[in-house]
């Protein structure tokens, strides 16, 4: 079972790169959610290293004269993590910690460390242990799990902690034990999951912090754990909503990252398999992001990748009240429009337009705009409900109550 430990700040320098693919704009907005990432794990940035490359070195990511700059600046701070915003392959991170000699991590050890520390679950737990064995399998050979300097920290905990010395047999055979845990909890769930019958089931879904656990507590006046940071919800919460006279199922669950671990959409599987078996997917949007545009792409790719992208989608364009476009002054000649000057209006008119009618602006936070977002909730899940139960058409006349 995963340890909880309560750890101090820790001190961080980031790494990310700037190659053909990745330009410098984007390469610094990776970096600053790496930076978001890493403050959700408990740890502060000091200073980013940021490198153009055509491609990534093969042996240690970064060259090996910007990981020397990184080396003597580590040394003059007493830095003791390292963090790559990139997965590394197992040479890679060897070669890197036997030149930095602290703790070297990726983005994938890292967001498994977040789940580490925030599963509350058995369930979510034994699933978050056999994502992170399996990351670990082919990196048991780390440098830093020998030092003295860092104990416990981010990357450290969970089983990283107590078996890291073990051999890989013994990982294996616990890898074939979680999932043996695992299929008897699915096997319940799906049986739990039947016995919700013939009712539509809603889910929210999104890229995380965009509001998700927010809206559901808004609208089914549940209790879900909202916080602005990353990956606030790791459980399931499924509630009954009656929006007018139709009663359905609405799910929050955990939020979607760019580059989520593999290991963990094949861990959570039964998490996921909420949002593969719902009806209608309300894919939330957090508007006042600057890359949201990005977020909604990262989504659809793990929809597409849980086999769950044709399914009828609401969008939902959360946080309209921290929405804020760029002005450009009238003296300004200089400076060219573009997106971050959109006005929400403008926004309405580029390709959400041809949603069909099929998006809609809220805040979740003031609750604005809700009752048209019932209104469009209610109409899609009549639509479905139609389908499923054809005879009773009693629950669409529109009464109301004599007193
Ligand atoms: N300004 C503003 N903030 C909002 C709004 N809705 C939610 N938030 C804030 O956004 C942060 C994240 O909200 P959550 O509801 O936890 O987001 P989530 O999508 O469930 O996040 P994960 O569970 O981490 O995936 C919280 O600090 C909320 O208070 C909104 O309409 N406007
Ligand atoms: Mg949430």
């Amino acid at each position: 079972m995963i340890e909880k430990k309560q750890v101090e700040i820790e001190d961080v320098v980031l790494i990310g790169i700037v190659t053909k693919q990745q330009n410098e704009e984007k390469a610094i907005e990776y970096l600053d959610e790496l930076e978001f990432l890493t403050y959700t794990a408990g740890g502060a940035v000091t200073k980013r290293f940021i490198q153009k490359l055509e491609y990534p070195d093969p042996r240690t990511f970064i060259g090996s004269g910007k990981l020397d700059e990184v080396k003597s600046y580590i040394e003059e701070h007493k830095i003791g993590t390292a963090i790559f915003d990139d997965e590394l392959s197992p040479a890679q991170l060897r070669n890197i910690e036997k030149v930095l000699n602290i703790k070297v991590l990726d983005r994938t050890n890292l967001i498994l460390d977040i789940f580490a520390q925030r599963a509350q679950t058995s369930y979510a737990r034994t699933q978050v242990e056999l994502a992170q064995c399996q990351y670990l399998l082919p990196r048991l050979t780390r440098l830093w799990t020998h030092l003295e300097r860092q104990k416990g920290g981010i990357g450290l905990r969970g089983p990283g902690e107590t078996e890291i010395e073990t051999d890989r047999r013994i990982i294996r055979d616990k890898i074939a034990l979680l999932k043996d845990k695992l299929k008897t909890i699915d096997k319940q769930m799906a049986v739990q999951r039947k016995n919700r019958g013939k009712m539509v089931r809603v889910a929210l879904v999104g890229y995380t912090n965009v509001g998700k656990s927010t809206l559901m507590n808004v609208i089914s006046k549940s209790d879900v754990f909202a916080e602005n940071k990353l990956f606030a919800t790791l459980d399931t919460t499924v509630r009954k909503v009656v929006i007018k006279n139709i009663p359905f199922l609405l799910t929050d669950t955990v939020g979607f990252i760019r580059k989520l671990p593999t290991q963990l959409i094949e861990s959570f599987k039964s998490t996921l398999d909420e949002v593969r078996e719902a009806d209608l997917l309300l894919h939330v949007v957090d508007i006042s992001h600057k890359n949201f545009e990005d977020h909604i792409d990262s989504v659809n790719l793990i929809l597409a990748e849980i086999k769950s992208a044709d399914k009828p989608v609401l969008m939902v364009f959360n946080k309209i009240d921290a929405y804020e476009e760029e002005v450009i002054e009238e003296d300004d000649l200089i400076t060219q429009r573009d997106k971050s000057h959109y006005t929400l209006q403008d926004w309405e008119k580029t390709w959400m337009r041809k949603m069909n009618g099929k998006c809609i602006f809220i805040s979740a936070l003031n609750q604005s705009n809700l009752d048209r977002f019932k209104d469009m909730v209610y109409e899609e899940v009549k639509k479905i409900h139609m389908t499923r139960f054809p005879y009773n058409d009693y629950l669409y006349e529109e009464y109301t109550e004599e007193i």
